[in-house]
């Protein structure tokens, strides 16, 4: 059997903004977990290392899982290295054996202010700190992993199970189903590869997000995974759900909160997800990397889908160059999809958001990742959201072209200010452009407004420019063949205080939210929900 326990609490902690400490650790005073040690006093604003640890009741095979964690950093277990975290916001799972019955301790170390893949650019904050759950669980010394449950067929609910086992040989399993029914099968060489088609299934959709679970029975190991039978798919220029056409309307959305940082607890992701259901979105893009499970759970339970990428923001073509980078990158696609393979909701897989796919020398890593995906995930939509619109060389190589203009906002020659008239046809032009024979999605849109900041004007930066603007982007993409949008973004979010004028981030913020950072609504918020809300709007949800 598996025993589970959380680790979430009051650890042991020490900050530096020395060299990084080694063991043996010393630690000077409490810190709670998860949180961002670096919006706290008296270490906010601060970079440098942070040491957390805790003593734990442990033995034996266990299985350490982080809810995402940044911005990078090691794991020690009495005191000896058995992890790295290197991709912020990435759940992280390390299995080893956490030796005799009894007392040990746990230590991560992070830091705030280096990793190869959060750079110093990017325009979000690099928070430092433990953003999701600890647990821990013990396991027995033969166990199941990697438990993958795949649609094949939506209309018989056929599936596919595969999952792995750590003993060789022949290994009989059970699996049974929250729906009573029982499937006897076996492990071969550690691999289970199986279909069936599940009696008395539910379809996942976004009126009625239908969960199943199974239970697989192995050995002394018992394991349950809950999973969704869905199909999406493209039809030339079309997104299907289920063989039926939706039309994405979505936001973008960081992890991110005035008060906790990247440590978003699950009350506020449960209203922010419930915040967007409600208004009548059915889309969020989680810019820019992996999504953490508690987000992933509730858009499964609430109806929501999902498109999570790997963290690269604006990665130019020499690091690509880098053979360890693409590796990391690779590395990072392969964790990512199989963390989150069993979510209904992740219905788009990406990477590398607005790289160099304006040079051709980056196709073949574009190519690899999409590969990477691929290989473990013969279904997922897979796609890259440019900035390099016509230029682009990439587009042949992902399933759903994703471009993010902003018509209105920055695209504007440097003598004249772009404005809400140039929308449409901008976007008209973008669309010819790409290939009719797949989808074209606006994968960001937006412009800053100041929450409060009104003017019968509408001049930049109010909230009436972006609320008209916006409108503007959606009844393109209802009145078009693009396949959807999540604006640029839900929430206004903290960054650094950079830029000039229109790439200007007021009070260190991206404020192009539709609402603010404490999810106060901006007048975008209530006319989109207005549209949302029109029954001729196709949203895949019947109002
Ligand atoms: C880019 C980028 C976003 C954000 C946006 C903006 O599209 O992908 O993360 O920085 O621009 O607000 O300028």
């Amino acid at each position: 059997m598996r025993y589970i326990q959380t680790l979430n609490g009051i650890w042991d902690f020490a900050f530096t903004s020395g060299i990084c400490p080694e063991s043996p650790f010393k630690t000077d005073r409490p810190m709670v977990v998860p949180g961002c040690f670096d919006l706290l006093e008296p270490f906010c604003g601060k970079r440098g290392y942070a040491v957390y640890t805790r003593k734990v009741q442990a033995s034996g095979t266990s299985i350490l899982e982080i809810d995402g964690a940044g911005i990078a950093g090691d794991v020690f277990w009495n005191e000896k290295k058995i992890g790295s975290i290197k991709y912020a916001y990435m759940p992280n799972s390390f299995v080893f054996d956490a030796g005799d019955p009894g007392e040990h301790s746990l230590t991560i170390v992070l830091n705030n202010f280096h990793s190869e893949q959060f750079r110093a650019d990017f325009d979000f904050f690099a928070y430092g700190g433990i953003y999701g759950d600890v647990t821990l669980t013990s396991i027995p010394a033969d166990f199941i992993s990697k438990v993958r449950i795949s649609t094949e067929d939506y209309k018989t609910g056929k599936i596919r199970i595969r999952a792995e086992y750590s003993r060789k040989g022949t290994v009989p399993v059970q699996l049974k189903f929250d729906t009573g029914f029982q499937f006897d099968t076996q492990f071969a060489d550690g691999q289970l590869d199986c279909t069936l088609d599940l009696p008395e299934f539910k379809l996942w959709d976004l009126d009625s997000p239908a969960l199943h679970t199974i239970t697989l029975k192995a050995g002394d190991d018992e394991v349950t995974e809950t999973f969704g039978i869905r199909e999406f798919t493209a039809a030339g220029r079309k997104l299907l759900l289920n063989g039926k056409e939706v039309k994405l309307f979505g936001v973008n959305r960081h992890e991110s909160h005035p008060t906790t940082g990247a440590a978003v607890p699950t009350q506020i992701m449960n209203s922010d997800i419930a915040m967007l259901k409600n208004a009548g979105f059915n889309f969020i893009r989680g810019s820019h990397y992996p999504q953490r499970k508690t987000l992933l759970e509730l858009c499964d339970r609430m109806g929501l889908l999902v498109w999570e990428e790997t963290l690269g923001w604006n990665i130019k073509a020499p690091t690509l160059a880098e053979t360890e980078y693409v590796e990391t990158q690779l590395e990072q696609a392969e964790e990512m999809t199989y963390q989150s393979f069993n979510h209904p909701c992740v219905v788009i897989r990406g990477f590398l958001n607005e790289t160099d796919s304006q040079i051709p020398d980056i196709r073949p890593v574009v190519k690899a990742l999409y590969d990477c995906i691929r290989a473990i995930d013969e279904h997922v939509l897979i796609s890259l959201a440019s900035n390099k619109y016509e230029a682009d060389v990439c587009t042949d190589l992902v399933d759903i072209v994703s471009m993010n203009p902003y018509p209105g906002w920055y695209d504007s020659n440097d003598e004249s200010i772009s404005t809400v008239d140039q929308v449409y046809p901008r976007l008209t032009a973008l669309s010819k452009a790409m290939p009719q024979d797949k989808p074209f999605l606006i994968s960001e849109i937006g412009a800053e407004a100041l929450l409060g900041f009104r003017d019968p004007l509408k001049t930049y930066w109010t909230e009436e420019y972006q609320a008209e603007l916006l409108l503007k982007v959606f009844e393109y993409v209802s009145q078009t063949d693009c396949a959807g949008v999540s604006i640029w973004q839900f929430a206004d979010t903290r960054s650094y205080v950079s830029g000039k004028g229109i790439f200007a981030r007021a009070r260190g913020f991206n404020n192009k939210g539709i609402v603010d950072e404490y999810r106060r609504p901006k007048l975008a918020w209530n006319e989109l929900q207005k549209f949302l809300c029109n029954e001729n709007i196709n949203t895949g949800v019947k109002r």
